[in-house]
């Protein structure tokens, strides 16, 4: 049995899930692998202690414990190494050159979004809502409407997905489209990357790391 290391709490403003270990539950779950949930104390992850650095050298999550391989860190790596292992459905394209595209545009989505200006508004939201700094939150929604929604916008114009089928590229905007439900920003200026995102809500692998499934609803599937 797999197991995915990750922070997920419930508060009365709903279950809120690491965007980065977002990325590999969605994964698992459209691969339809067996896996259970290992669920850290947020704090943790500040803290850092021995028991999550043995796993992880960094202290982050996500990291996966696998019986044939040991532990695999770092989403994007972990994602690939589930596409390697468990290649049905194949979640990466074949041709080289939309390889490449996957991997730029999975890349792009990591630096952008999940480590760019997503953290500004994901932060606060594990905070009551009036101890949230709106200031900081509001430079977040900027940087995305400056960076990262106009490149978004224009790659996903004419497709339904990053790569046209759904791939291992649209793993981050599955936790982009996750926050983005939370924070509810106005996306009428980028109606094709609002589509999108609701493209990615509508597939069933979503219902993993929606805001409005509980902690007992997604544990795992086995
Ligand atoms: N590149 C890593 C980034 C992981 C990451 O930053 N995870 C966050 C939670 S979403 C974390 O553990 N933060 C604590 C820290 O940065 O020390 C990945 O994709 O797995």
């Amino acid at each position: 049995m797999l197991v995915l290391a990750s922070t997920e709490r419930e508060y009365p403003w709903g279950t809120l899930r690491s965007t980065n270990a977002s990325k590999v539950k969605v994964i698992l779950e459209e691969k339809g692998v067996a896996y259970k949930m290992d669920r850290l104390r947020p704090g943790d992850l500040w803290k850092k202690p021995e028991s999550i650095l043995a796993k992880h050298p960094l202290g982050k999550v996500p990291y996966l414990e696998t019986e044939d391989d040991g532990v695999v860190f770092d989403s994007t790596v972990i994602n690939e190494y589930l596409d390697d292992k468990y290649p049905d459905p194949s979640l990466k394209p074949v041709d080289v050159s939309l390889l490449a595209r996957m991997r730029m545009l999975e890349n792009f989505g990591d630096e952008a979004f999940l480590v760019g200006d997503l953290p500004k508004i994901w932060m606060p939201i594990w905070s009551k809502p009036e101890d949230r700094n709106e200031d900081a939150m509001e430079a977040g929604r900027e940087g995305l409407r400056t960076r990262g929604l106009p490149y978004l916008e224009q790659e996903i114009a004419d497709r339904e997905y990053l790569c046209d089928s759904f791939t291992l590229a649209d793993a981050p905007f599955m936790a982009t489209a996750m926050v983005l439900e939370v924070d509810a920003m106005d996306l009428s200026d980028f109606p094709n990357s609002a589509a999108y995102m609701d493209r990615l809500r509508a597939r069933d692998s979503y219902k993993s790391i929606s805001p409005k499934t509980s902690l007992d609803d997604s544990a795992g599937s086995s």
